[in-house]
C-alpha cells in the first residue's frame, strides 16, 4: 500500500520506490488520499514534485507497534528469531519513508545502483548471483501427507523430513543480518476475495519487492488480527548456493519455506508460493480457483465493457496482452489491465465468475519491451522502477535486448560487455514496477468485489499445430482444452528453453496438489456457475515452414479478442472443426492489417492429422493421472476425436 495513511485522515505527497527526486528532473507524485481505513485513492498527478519525507495534513496518529497487533504473528516471529538469530527485527510498515531507507540503505552496502536520474528517475539495478537467475522448478517441493494429495505433477517431500532439513538450513542462518517482517494481503485491502500472508526474509531486496508487489505493512497486518488466518512464509537468501537451495510448501498448514534463492519466483513469496501453490490448494477448499491468468478489460467502441482473464506460460506475453494497446486501424477501442500475472477467480451470487488481481505491481520480463511491442510498458518502467539484471550503457542507462538505441558497456554481471559472451541482459531480466504506474490501470483493478469474467483464455507458444484462436464446445470441454495446453518452455525457469512441454492452465510449476483433483475442481465450479464464461484457446506463435511468425501479435491481439467478444455477445456464428469452434475468416476484423490470404488459411487450419496425434499425446499425458482423472475428459477426449474422423471424412 504505497503512500498509506494509517489509521488518521491524511494526505501524503509521497515518494516512489527510490527515494529522493533529481533536481534535474522533477517528477509526478501519486497523491493519496485516504479515508481512514486505508482505502487510499490515487492519482497519478505528472508535474507534482516528490517530497522526501511523507507529509500529513493532520497530525499522525499514535499507532501501536506492529509486534502488538497480533498475537499469532509474533509469537511466530519469535520462534523464526529464536531458530534463525538475526543481529535484529524489523517490522515492516509499507511506508514510502521505509522503501526510500531501504533503498538508501542498499545503495550504500553497494546492492543497488542508482540509474541515470534524468532519464530514469527513481530507477535501481539490481543484480542477483549469476547462479540464480530462474525459479528453480527441480527443488521446488509439495509437502504433504499423503503424495497423491500433491500428485505426478509435484516434486513431493513428505512434510516432517521437509521441515527436519529446512530446519537444519534456517538454524543460525540470519546471523549478522536483519530479520524483516512483511505482512502482506494480496488483494485489494478491504476485499472479502483477498486473503493475507506474512513473509519473513533476510534479504531487503526482497522486502523492497515485496512492498511493491503486495499490499504490504500496517494494514495487512491489521487485517491479519482481524481474519486470525495468514499463510506463514519463511525465507532466507543462506549462502545462495544452488546446492543448498530449496522451495518447500505444507498446504495443510498454510506455510512456505524457501532457501537459498534471493530470486523472483523463489523469494517473493506472495507470487507464486503463495497466491498460486497455497491458494490453489485454499482455492480447492473453499470453492473458487487460483490461476496463472492476467486479467483485462476491453472497451468497445460501443463502449461495452467486458473482462477476459488468460492463462499463458511464463514468459509468453501475459504482461504483453493485460496492458495492449489497441491498433490505429481499430479506433474507438480501449484496454484497461487488471492484473498481469495471478487471477483469484470467485463464483459470484449472480452465477457469474468474479476476478480479482491478488498482486500489486508487476515483476516483468525486460528484454524486448520497447515502444513497439509495449509501448505502456515502456513508459511505465522509465520512473520508480527496480531493475534486476539488466545491462548498462555508459552513462547509467538500463538496456536490454529489443531496445531500438542505445549502446550496453556493462552486462548483466556487471562485467565489460562482450557479445561473444551472451546478451547484455539476462534473457529473463525483470523490472519491478507498482501497478499504479501503469497508464492503462483500471480503475476497477481496486474494486473490493473484482471485475466480472466473461471469457477464459488459454494459451501457449507453440509453432505448429494449434490454430490462431479456437472456442471450446462449453464448460468441460474447456476444460480439456485447458489441461492440454502445451507450450515451449522459456527462460522464466531454469534449464532448457524452447522445447514443448505439457503445461495444464499454465499451471505446471504452479498447481499446490494433484492435477487429477485440481482439473474435477474446475469441472465442479463450472457446474455451479450459471453465467459461466466461454473458454477459448489462442496461439500467436504459430510459424510457417520457414520458421517466420505467421501471426504479428501484440496489439493487433486484439482482433481475435474482439472475435471472442462478439462470440460471447452471441453475434457471430462459428465454424464447426472437430477440436471446437473457430471463427469465419470473415468474422476476423482484419481492416488495415496486411496478414496473406495464404497466411491466415493455415493460421485457422485444423490438420486431422496433427490433431489425431496431439489428442493422443493428450489422452497419453492424462493418463498419467491413473484413477484420480475425472473420467469426464476422457469423455471430452473421445467426443473430440469423432469430430476428427469426421472432418478427415467431410
Ligand atoms: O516466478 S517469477 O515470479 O520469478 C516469474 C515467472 O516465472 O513468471
Ligand atoms: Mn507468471
Amino acid at each position: 500500500m504505497r503512500g498509506y495513511t494509517g489509521t488518521g485522515a491524511a494526505l501524503y505527497v509521497s515518494r516512489g520506490v527510490s527515494g529522493g527526486a533529481s533536481p534535474a528532473a522533477p517528477q509526478a507524485a501519486w497523491v493519496v488520499a485516504g479515508n481512514g481505513r486505508g482505502e487510499g485513492r490515487a492519482a497519478y498527478e505528472p508535474g507534482r514534485i516528490r517530497q522526501e519525507e511523507p507529509r500529513m495534513a493532520t497530525a499522525a496518529p499514535l499507532l501501536s507497534p506492529l509486534s502488538q497487533l497480533s498475537r499469532a504473528v509474533s509469537d511466530w516471529v519469535e520462534s523464526v528469531r529464536a531458530l534463525t538469530q538475526p543481529a535484529g527485527v524489523r517490522w515492516c510498515e509499507g511506508t514510502d519513508a521505509e522503501s526510500g531507507e531501504l533503498t538508501s540503505r542498499l545503495i550504500r552496502e553497494g546492492e543497488l545502483t542508482r540509474l541515470n536520474p534524468e532519464y530514469f528517475p527513481g530507477c535501481h539495478l539490481y543484480r542477483s548471483s549469476p547462479s540464480d537467475v530462474a525459479r528453480v522448478e527441480h527443488l521446488t517441493y509439495i509437502c504433504t501427507r499423503s503424495r497423491e494429495d500433491a500428485g505426478p505433477n509435484n516434486n513431493w517431500m513428505d512434510p516432517g523430513e521437509a521441515h527436519a532439513k529446512m530446519r537444519e538450513l534456517f538454524t543460525g542462518c540470519m546471523r549478522g543480518r536483519t530479520l524483516y517482517v512483511i505482512p502482506y494481503c494480496m488483494g485489494p485491502i478491504d476485499s472479502p476475495l483477498s486473503r493475507c500472508g506474512v513473509e519473513i526474509t533476510d534479504s531487503a531486496y526482497v522486502a523492497l519487492n515485496m512492498m511493491t508487489m503486495t499490499r504490504a505493512g500496517r494494514p495487512a497486518l491489521e487485517r491479519i488480527a482481524r481474519d486470525g488466518k495468514f499463510v506463514r512464509g519463511l525465507h532466507s537468501i543462506g549462502e545462495l548456493d544452488p546446492n543448498r537451495r530449496f522451495i518447500m510448501h505444507f498446504p495443510e498448514e498454510l506455510a512456505i519455506e524457501s532457501f537459498g534463492s534471493g530470486y523472483g519466483g523463489n523469494a517473493l513469496l506472495g507470487k507464486k508460493c503463495h497466491a498460486l501453490r497455497i491458494a490453489s490448494w485454499q482455492a480447492r477448499s473453499e470453492g473458487w480457483l487460483a490461476e496463472h491468468m492476467l486479467i483485462v478489460g476491453l472497451e468497445s467502441p460501443k463502449g461495452e465493457t467486458h473482462y477476459i482473464a488468460c492463462a499463458f506460460p511464463s514468459a509468453c506475453g501475459k504482461t504483453n496482452l493485460a496492458m495492449l494497446i489497441p491498433p490505429a486501424s481499430l479506433p474507438g477501442w480501449k484496454v484497461f489491465t487488471v492484473g498481469d500475472d495471478i487471477a483469484w477467480l470467485h463464483p459470484g451470487p449472480d452465477g457469474r465468475l468474479w476476478a480479482i488481481n491478488p498482486e500489486a505491481g508487476y515483476f516483468g520480463v525486460v528484454p524486448g519491451t520497447n515502444p513497439e511491442t509495449n509501448r505502456n510498458a515502456y513508459e511505465m518502467i522509465r520512473r520508480d522502477t527496480l531493475f534486476t539484471n539488466v545491462a548498462l550503457t555508459a552513462d547509467d542507462q538500463p538496456w536490454w535486448e529489443g531496445l531500438p538505441s542505445g549502446v550496453p558497456v556493462t552486462d548483466w554481471q556487471g562485467r565489460r560487455y562482450d557479445p561473444s559472451r551472451g546478451p547484455a541482459a539476462h534473457p529473463n531480466s525483470r523490472f519491478t514496477v507498482s501497478a499504479k504506474r501503469n497508464p492503462s490501470y483500471s480503475p476497477r483493478a481496486e474494486d473490493p468485489r473484482g471485475v466480472p469474467i466473461s471469457a477464459l483464455v488459454f494459451g501457449g507458444r507453440r509453432r505448429e499445430v494449434a490454430p490462431l484462436v479456437y472456442e471450446a464446445r462449453d464448460w468441460p470441454h474447456g476444460v480439456l482444452v485447458g489441461a492440454s495446453v502445451a507450450s515451449e518452455t522459456t527462460a522464466a525457469a531454469v534449464g532448457q528453453v524452447g522445447v514443448v512441454r505439457r503445461d495444464p492452465m499454465a499451471m505446471q510449476p504452479f498447481c499446490g496438489y494433484n492435477f487429477a483433483d485440481y482439473w474435477r475442481h474446475w469441472l465442479e465450479v463450472g457446474a455451479k456457475l450459471s453465467r459461466r464464461p466461454k473458454i477459448f484457446h489462442v496461439n500467436w506463435f504459430r510459424r510457417n515452414a520457414k520458421g517466420k511468425f505467421l501471426w504479428p501479435g501484440f496489439g493487433e491481439n486484439l482482433r481475435v479478442l474482439a472475435w471472442m467478444l462478439d462470440r460471447c455477445s452471441g453475434r457471430v456464428p462459428a465454424a464447426e472443426t472437430g477440436i471446437g469452434l473457430l471463427p469465419r475468416p470473415e468474422d476476423l476484423n482484419m481492416q488495415g492489417l496486411s496478414v496473406e490470404a495464404a497466411s491466415l488459411r493455415a493460421l485457422l487450419a485444423v490438420d486431422p492429422v496433427l490433431w489425431r496425434k496431439e489428442m493422443a499425446d493428450i489422452r497419453a499425458y492424462l493418463e498419467k493421472f491413473g484413477s484420480r482423472l475425472p473420467a469426464e475428459l476422457l469423455a471430452q477426449i473421445e467426443t473430440t476425436e469423432h469430430g476428427l474422423e469426421n472432418l478427415a471424412a467431410g
